[in-house]
C-alpha cells in the first residue's frame, strides 16, 4: 500500500489498533521531560514502581523555572539531576537551553516518535520525527516502556510550493496556517508538510513550522528528511543519525492543503490568541514598548544571527525595552564567537538566559497596558505575567526592526537590507552540559526538597454523581486560563499549594468554593464552551481540579491533550450531546445522575439532572475500553498499579 510519512512512521511502531480508525497504542523511541512538568512525571515514575527507562533514550531538560526565588526551584533541579542519574536519563543542565531547541540540535533523529510533556515537542516534526506533547504521567508510563495512545489521526497534507521573498519567514508560514486552520476543530488531525517548497526551508525553519502546530491543536507536523535534514545533521556532528523519509508516489492524505510560499508576507498573531492574524502593514506605526526574542518557536543560529545584523550599528529606540534568549548554549556559544553577542549588546539589548523566561511570564512581564512584540507562539491573555498588556507575535525580523524604530515596521520598507545568514557547515559541538546516565549512577540516592510532595491519586468513580456546577465558562479556555503559569510555577510539585490558584485570573473564588462543596460531599463540576484545554500540556490542569474534589467537566468541545489529562487524573470529560444545553447552566447548579459510574462503564449516554431547572441534560463520554476502565479506577496512577 502506498503511505504518506506519518503512516510509515505509526505503522513501524504501532503495538496495538490499526491506522484505519480508533485508539491506537503507539512504541516511545525517545521521551523529553522539562522541570516543570518533569518533577512530577518522575514522581509518578516512583510512585508506579518503574526501575528503569526502556525508551532508546530519555531526557530531562531544566528550561522553565530558571529563576530562582527561594528554595523550590532549586530544590525540583536537584531532585531532577538526582533521580535522572538513577534512572538512567540524560540531564540537560539549567543554562544548557530550551528543551525543544537543544533536542533538535542533538538528539531528533528521522523517522524516529517522541513524546514530550511539554505541548511543543512537535518541534522535531522539524527534523522528521512524530513528535508528540502528552501530560507527564503519560510520558512516564513511556519512559518505563508503556504505550502511547492516541486517535488514529487524520493526515492533513500541506503541499508548499515557490520560496519564501526577503523579509518573509517561517513564522509567517505558520501564521497562515494557523489563520486557514484556526485554533480550534483540529483535535486528531496530523500534518505532513511537503510540495517542492519543502526543499527551500532549513531543519530550524521547518522547526519553527512544527512548532506552531500545537496551537492549531494538531497532535504532530512531520517534515520530509531530506538532504536539508542531512546537512543538518552532519553539521552537529551526527550524520549518522541520518534515514532518508518521504511519501510514497500516490499516498494518500484525509485533506490537502496549497500554500505559495512566494504569496506570503510578514504577519502577527494578536492579542490575546495565536488565531488571531493581520498582516504587519495593517499593524505600521503602531507604538511598542517591548521587544522579546527567544522561545522554542524562534531563537535558533538562523533566527539570531539575523537578529544581530539587523541591530549591528543601530541602537534600540529609547521607547523600547529588548530582550535577547538565545534558545540553547550552542546557539549562544556560536553568537558569542562570532561577535553577534557584542553587537546586541551595543546596540542596548538586554540578554536573557537561554531558557523559557519571558515567554511563560517567569519574568520580563510588559508594563501595565502595554504592546510587547515577542517571538514565541503564545500571546494568551496574562501569559505575561501583565493582564492588561496586548502581546503581538511576528517572526524575529519584525522584532528586531520594531526593537529600532519604536513601533510596528514593515520591515520590507524600512530601507534595509535583508541580512543573508546561512546555516553554518558545522555547528559548535559542547556536550558538556549533559550528564549522560552512568553505572555508578544507579546508586544516586535522589534528593527531595520539602516543596516537593508526593503525587496525588484520586479515589475510584463513585457509584452516583451528586454534583454541582462551580463555574461556567466560555470558548477557548486554555490551560494557562485553568492553571496559571509564570510565578505561581514554582508550586509544581507541591499541589496542595498550586491547587490554590486553580482559575485564579478568571475567578479567584473557585478553590475555596470547591474545597467547601468537598467537604459537603458534593461532586465538583465544570462546565465550558468549544475548545476546553488548548495550549499547554500542563496536566495540573486536571491534577489541581482533581485535588479540589472535580469529577467532570462538561464541555462542548475538548483539546486532545488536557482531555487525555483529564482522564489520567480520574476526571470526567463530558461532550453536551446538544451543545445549546450549556447554555442553560448557572454556577450553583446541582446536576444529579444517579447511576453514574454503571453509565459510564457501559459507555452509555450520561443524564444529569438539573436540581433548579428540572431539565434533563445528555452527555456523550465517548471513551476507549481501556479509557474507560482508567476513568473508573480514578485515574492511570490507580490502574497502573492496581490500586
Ligand atoms: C507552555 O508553553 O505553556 C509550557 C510552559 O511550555 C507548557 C508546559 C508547562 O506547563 O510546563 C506546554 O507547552 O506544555
Ligand atoms: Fe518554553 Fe515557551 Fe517553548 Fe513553552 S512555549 S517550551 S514556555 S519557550
Amino acid at each position: 500500500m502506498k503511505q504518506n510519512i506519518i503512516e510509515k512512521i505509526l505503522s513501524a511502531h504501532l503495538r496495538e489498533g490499526s491506522l484505519g480508525g480508533g485508539e491506537i497504542g503507539l512504541r516511545i523511541d525517545q521521551t523529553l521531560t522539562q522541570d516543570a512538568t518533569g518533577t512530577m512525571a518522575y514522581l509518578q515514575f516512583e510512585a508506579m514502581g518503574l526501575r528503569e527507562i526502556k525508551t532508546d533514550l530519555s531526557v530531562s531538560y531544566v528550561d522553565h523555572n530558571t529563576v530562582q526565588v527561594g528554595f523550590e526551584n532549586s530544590d525540583d533541579h536537584r531532585y531532577l539531576q538526582t533521580v535522572a542519574a538513577k534512572y538512567g536519563v540524560v540531564f540537560s543542565r539549567p543554562g544548557n537551553g530550551i528543551c525543544h531547541q537543544v533536542h533538535l540540535e542533538r538528539f531528533g533523529k528521522p523517522g524516529t516518535t517522541l513524546l514530550g510533556s511539554d505541548s511543543h515537542t512537535p518541534t522535531g516534526g522539524g527534523i522528521g520525527q512524530v513528535a508528540m506533547g502528552a501530560g507527564g504521567l503519560d510520558v512516564a508510563v513511556a519512559m518505563g516502556g508503556g504505550l502511547f495512545y492516541t486517535a488514529a489521526p487524520k493526515v492533513y497534507l500541506v503541499r508548499l510550493a515557490g520560496e519564501l521573498k526577503p523579509w518573509v519567514t517561517a513564522k509567517d508560514v505558520v501564521l497562515k496556517m494557523l489563520e486557514l486552520l484556526t485554533t480550534r476543530g483540529n483535535v486528531g488531525v496530523m500534518l505532513e508538510y511537503g510540495g517542492p517548497g519543502v526543499k527551500k526551508l532549513s531543519v530550524p525553519q521547518r522547526a519553527t513550522i512544527a512548532n506552531m502546530g500545537a496551537e492549531m491543536g494538531v497532535t504532530c507536523s512531520v517534515f520530509p528528511s531530506d538532504n536539508v535534514t542531512g546537512k543538518f545533521l552532519k553539521a552537529q556532528g551526527r550524520g549518522a543519525d541520518w534515514t532518508e523519509l518521504k511519501a510514497d508516489r500516490g499516498a494518500k492524505y484525509a485533506r490537502v492543503i496549497d500554500l505559495d510560499l512566494s504569496s506570503l508576507e510578514p504577519l502577527a498573531a494578536c492579542p490575546h490568541s495565536p488565531g488571531i492574524i493581520k498582516k504587519i502593514s495593517e499593524l505600521e506605526g503602531k507604538p511598542v514598548d517591548q521587544v522579546c526574542i527567544g522561545s522554542c518557536t524562534n531563537s535558533s543560529y538562523k533566527d539570531m544571527m539575523t537578529v544581530a545584523a539587523i541591530l549591528k550599528g543601530r541602537k534600540v529606540h529609547p521607547g523600547v525595552s529588548l530582550g535577547v534568549a538565545p534558545g540553547s548554549r550552542q546557539v549562544l556559544q556560536m553568537m558569542a564567537r562570532k561577535g553577534a553577542l557584542t553587537d546586541l549588546l551595543d546596540a542596548g539589548a538586554r540578554i536573557l538566559e537561554s531558557a523559557c523566561g519571558f515567554c511563560i511570564g517567569n519574568h520580563f512581564s510588559p508594563r501595565s497596558g502595554g504592546v510587547s512584540i515577542r517571538t514565541s507562539n503564545r500571546n494568551f491573555e496574562a501569559r505575561s505575567g501583565t493582564a492588561d498588556a496586548q502581546i503581538y507575535l511576528t517572526s524575529p525580523e519584525v522584532a528586531a526592526v520594531a526593537a529600532v524604530t519604536g513601533k510596528f515596521t514593515d520591515p520590507r520598507g524600512a530601507g534595509l537590507e535583508y541580512p543573508a545568514v546561512k546555516e553554518p557547515a558545522s555547528f559548535l559541538v559542547d556536550d558538556s552540559m549533559f550528564i549522560k546516565p552512568s553505572p555508578e549512577g544507579a546508586r544516586t540516592a535522589v534528593f527531595r526538597g520539602p516543596n516537593i510532595g508526593e503525587p496525588p491519586r484520586n479515589e475510584k468513580m463513585p457509584e452516583s454523581l451528586n454534583g454541582a456546577v462551580m463555574i461556567v465558562v466560555g470558548d477557548k479556555i486554555t490551560t494557562d486560563h485553568i492553571m496559571p503559569a509564570g510565578a505561581r510555577l514554582k508550586y509544581r510539585s507541591n499541589v496542595p499549594k498550586y491547587a490554590q490558584y486553580v482559575f485564579e485570573n478568571v475567578d479567584g473564588g473557585f478553590p475555596a468554593r470547591c474545597l467547601a462543596g468537598k467537604a459537603a460531599g458534593l461532586h465538583n463540576i465544570i462546565v465550558a464552551g468549544e475548545s476546553y484545554g488548548q495550549g499547554s500540556s500542563r496536566e495540573h490542569a486536571a491534577m489541581c481540579p482533581m485535588y479540589l474534589g472535580v469529577k467532570a467537566v462538561a464541555a462542548r468541545s475538548f483539546e486532545r491533550i488536557h482531555a487525555a489529562n483529564l482522564l489520567n487524573f480520574g476526571i470526567a470529560p463530558l461532550t453536551f450531546r446538544n451543545p445549546a444545553d450549556s447554555a442553560g447552566l448557572q454556577a450553583g447548579d446541582k446536576l444529579a445522575c444517579p447511576d453514574w459510574r454503571a453509565a459510564v462503564a457501559e459507555g452509555k449516554p450520561v443524564l444529569l439532572r438539573n436540581g433548579r431547572t428540572g431539565a434533563s441534560i445528555e452527555c456523550v463520554c465517548a471513551l476507549s475500553e481501556r479509557q474507560r476502565a482508567i476513568l473508573l479506577a480514578g485515574g492511570l496512577l490507580n490502574y497502573t498499579t492496581g490500586a
